[in-house]
């Protein structure tokens, strides 16, 4: 079978969309650093519907360190193919934005070389929570951690997503060229906020100078990013071969909803994102509150209790009714409350599509991979919509039992006394304190709540939440997450 590649392009199918324009025309325009699934279903996308207008906005693509996606696409000329799917059948593009793939770790000056382009005006991350070397409970820079100082002191050959940014930026200042735009496209709460005050810390660190400089001068919009893009598998390949007549070594599925809601504030221009569906707002602070309290504090719910449960994907831990019920009610009676006002926009109705797009049939979305790096989501998803609570005076009975469904994973151990393979930066920390404590909740609860990386200094000691975490804690333990729940539905 031949392969997706800029030769084969009119080989495809007919119905398989595929690029409207004159890919040898592009120019790079955007450095996204990391060129994952998600980046390749949502901004690539956007993106590429706009090229054949503005042809300035090419992706030049980065990995900070695995050759995986350049391996893949690099023999593809950049190009592959996302399926959007849902019960009633796939949706298929072909997206070209991509004006090369680099691997950076092979060449760290080069891309500080390519960095420095005038032509370059943006540059995105999605690089995962993890990526931001900051501690999520309170958003500062782990100035400790061993890369960032070996950034901070090798600043021509960095090994960090802030290291390479602020490398970029120095560069541009020494010869005189305007800072690139830093757009972040990851969960983080206030990303663009939170972005500036990483960069610039760091930047102070090299030289309280240059400090000021990136505090004043370079533009950090925020983002509320949202397309549920689940690891592309190799079932996938098959299909996806199939239907393209051809084989495309890294396909991406993905949902048909997309949104991206984008502060309009950008020092060097930027592309008409907003003519290919995004949409820009003076403050994304409301439909960021939103989308992490609402989506992703459900799904994280979803996947700790659904992965206890043996549910393999959010559609089958949707389809357990008590859980779907827990996952109504946590939006409605717990989230909801602590959302701000954001006029014209109609929650029930967006949580009631939430539910639509969890029970998607067509995505395998595995609950092991949402519960990957709880301890960098958790801030975010769970624990900011409970402090709002608590200030509320409200009840936290359903955050609680996600908090505690996390506690049960991070132990490393199922319920049927079977490892579980924890995926996160804390895991081996969070696996000691589990085998330190034993299987008691009274001991377990406090010991992992101690961590304040993920806790801060507030939570732990605030009765009403260490008691419901506890209690739920307790029950999971000596009922399980079926009955647990089944118990609490019933209330
Ligand atoms: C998910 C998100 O993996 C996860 O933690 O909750 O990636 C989620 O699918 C996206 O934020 C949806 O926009």
């Amino acid at each position: 079978m031949q392969r997706l590649s800029n030769a084969t392009l009119s080989a495809l199918p007919a119905d398989i969309e595929r690029p409207g324009y004159d890919r040898a025309a592009l120019s790079t325009g955007i450095v996204h650093l990391g060129i994952g699934a998600f980046h390749r279903a949502h901004q690539a996308v956007y993106t590429d519907t706009l090229l054949k207008d503005d042809p300035r906005w090419g992706i030049l693509g980065v990995s900070l360190r695995s050759p995986d996606t350049r391996d893949a696409l690099g023999p593809q000329d950049g190009l592959y193919s996302v399926s959007a799917v849902d019960g009633t059948g796939a949706k298929r593009r072909i997206i070209g934005a991509s004006t090369g793939l680099i691997v950076a770790s092979e060449d760290p000056t080069d891309l500080q070389r390519r960095l420095s382009d005038p032509g370059v005006r943006i540059v995105s991350t999605t690089v995962t929570e993890k990526g931001y070397s900051h501690d999520p409970a309170t958003g500062q820079l782990r100035e400790e951690d061993d890369a960032i100082r070996h950034d901070i002191a090798n600043l021509h050959q960095p090994r960090t997503t802030l290291g390479t940014l602020v490398g970029g930026l120095k560069q541009r200042r020494a010869t005189g060229i305007a800072p690139f735009t830093i757009l972040a496209c990851d969960n983080l709460p206030s990303n663009g906020h939170t972005l500036k005050r990483l960069v610039t810390r760091f930047a102070e660190l090299v030289d309280p100078d240059f400090g000021k400089w990136v505090a004043g001068d370079v533009h950090f919009p925020s983002t509320m990013v949202d397309r549920i893009v689940p690891a592309t598998t190799d079932a996938d390949r098959v299909s996806v071969a199939a239907a393209l007549g051809m084989t495309d070594a890294w396909p991406i599925m993905t949902e048909p909803f997309t949104q991206w809601v984008i502060e309009d504030d950008f020092g060097l221009g930027r592309p008409d994102w907003d003519r290919t569906g995004a949409e820009f707002v003076a403050d994304v602070a409301p439909y960021e509150l939103m989308k992490l309290r609402l989506l992703n504090g459900s799904h994280s719910t979803l996947a700790y209790l659904g992965y206890l449960m043996g549910c393999e994907t959010v559609a089958d831990a949707m389809a357990v009714p008590a859980l779907a019920s827990l996952i109504d009610g946590l939006m409605r009676d717990e989230v909801r409350s602590t959302l701000p006002e954001l006029k014209g926009f109609d929650v029930p109705a967006y949580c009631a599509s939430l539910v639509q797009r969890f029970r998607n049939p067509a995505l395998r979305h595995r609950t092991w991979q949402i519960a990957m790096d709880g301890s960098q989501k958790l801030p975010q998803r769970l624990l900011g919509t409970i402090r709002d609570r608590l200030t509320q005076g409200q009840s936290i009975d359903r955050l609680a039992l996600g908090v505690a469904a996390w506690m049960r994973y991070v132990t490393g151990i199922d319920e049927a006394g079977k490892p579980i393979d924890v995926r996160d930066p804390l895991a081996l920390k969070l696996r000691q304190i589990a085998d330190a404590a034993g299987p008691v909740a009274d001991r377990l609860a406090p010991a992992l709540l101690s961590v304040e990386a993920i806790f801060g200094t507030d939570l732990p000691t605030n009765p009403a939440f260490t008691s419901a975490v506890t209690k739920a804690l307790t029950s999971l333990y000596a009922n399980g997450a079926r009955a647990t729940l089944g118990q609490m539905t019933a209330n």
